[in-house]
């Protein structure tokens, strides 16, 4: 016996995954509903080699669904996730709009799957902000051994982040490069992205730091440790798929680059390719498509007592979000409802 599992968002980009990943991952599905907005009532969405017609939110009766998967803005998240989690409905939800509400747990499956038993009390999960999500990934196992005391991350995140207006407009500019007369304007973004970066993501704050800044500092004390210190730049980079972040780590007590690559090696969703030669690392355009953080440039930081340096990269769309809910759904599964 399997779960009746709702994708609420079933036409957006991660809605699109969640439900490949659902496929892909073998999740016991006895009944699974994709739900979109009355204007793309009808579309048609993938779930393995079945075609699934989306269903219109607004009308979708929750009673008797187990899990509801949501991909959908804030607002939306705001108006129909207590509807569905009032119906017995656990909400899985992808959007910003819970993370930081003490009555609902953040989970990063590899970091800290326990806090799912925590769900009941709103019957919702958060999923974390996709820069956050990879880098605890690679965070965690190195706490555990180490302490870590402060982090300093810069990432450099897909335009796949704001969704598929900004890949069209990524695309677009590129091309208006090369053609005269077909010059794209910024409209997703405040400047132009092809051939540049942007070091603005979401809002900016009163301290300077941006909201996404902020998301990863919030974030990362909620589901590893609220005594890590930790500061962010975000920038945008014209890259279609693929958010990448160099990290950099000071721990509590001296922890050997060899030792933490070993630890990497063994860690949960890590794939560590770390040679010091061409290619011996990843870059964006592999990540794609891909389950793992991957993680290269493992490296003594030689200016601070206890440092270590290094790259993490992984796909935004999966481990950054469509994934993450899915083992969500897996470890709640196992762990409370037990069915399947
Ligand atoms: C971004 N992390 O990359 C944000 C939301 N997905 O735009």
């Amino acid at each position: 016996m399997g779960y009746r599992v709702a994708v609420v968002g079933a036409t957006g980009n991660v809605g699109r995954e969640m439900l490949n990943i659902l496929a892909e991952r073998h999740f016991p599905v006895d009944e699974i509903a994709a739900l979109a907005s009355r204007r793309s009532l009808g579309t048609e969405v993938s779930f393995g080699d079945k075609t699934l017609k989306t269903q219109d939110l607004a009308q979708f009766d929750f009673s008797g669904w187990d899990m509801a998967l949501f991909a959908i803005g804030s607002d939306a998240t705001k108006e129909y996730a207590p509807k569905a989690a009032k119906a017995g409905c656990v909400v899985i939800d992808n959007s910003s709009l819970y993370r930081y509400d003490p009555d609902v747990p953040l989970v990063v499956p590899e970091v800290n799957p326990e806090a799912v038993e925590g769900y009941s009390k709103k019957n919702i999960i958060a999923n974390p902000n996709c820069s956050t999500a990879q880098m605890v990934v690679a965070l965690k196992p190195l706490h555990d051994r180490a302490k870590i005391k402060r982090v300093v991350v810069s990432t450099y995140q897909s335009v796949s982040g704001s969704g598929k207006e900004a890949i069209d407009e990524l695309w677009d500019q590129t091309k208006g490069m090369y053609v005269p007369g077909q010059e794209v304007a910024p409209k997703v973004y405040p400047k132009q992205i092809a051939f540049n970066v942007i070091p603005h993501i979401d809002v900016f704050l009163d301290d300077g730091s941006t909201k996404e800044e902020w998301k990863m500092v919030a974030e990362t004390k909620k589901i590893v440790d609220p005594n890590i210190k930790l500061t962010a730049t975000c920038v945008r980079v014209p890259v279609f798929v693929g958010h990448s972040e160099a990290i950099n780590i000071e721990f509590e007590e001296f922890l050997d680059e060899d030792e933490a690559r070993d630890i990497l090696r063994e860690a949960p969703g890590i794939m560590v390719v770390d040679k010091r030669e061409d290619g011996g690392y990843v870059t964006p355009v592999e990540c794609v498509g891909d389950f793992a953080t991957f993680i290269s440039r493992i490296r003594q930081d030689p200016t601070i007592e206890n440092g270590i340096n290094l790259w993490c990269v992984s796909d935004n769309l999966r481990k950054g979000a469509a994934l993450n809910a899915v083992q969500i759904a897996e470890v709640l599964g196992q762990r409370v409802l037990k069915k399947g």
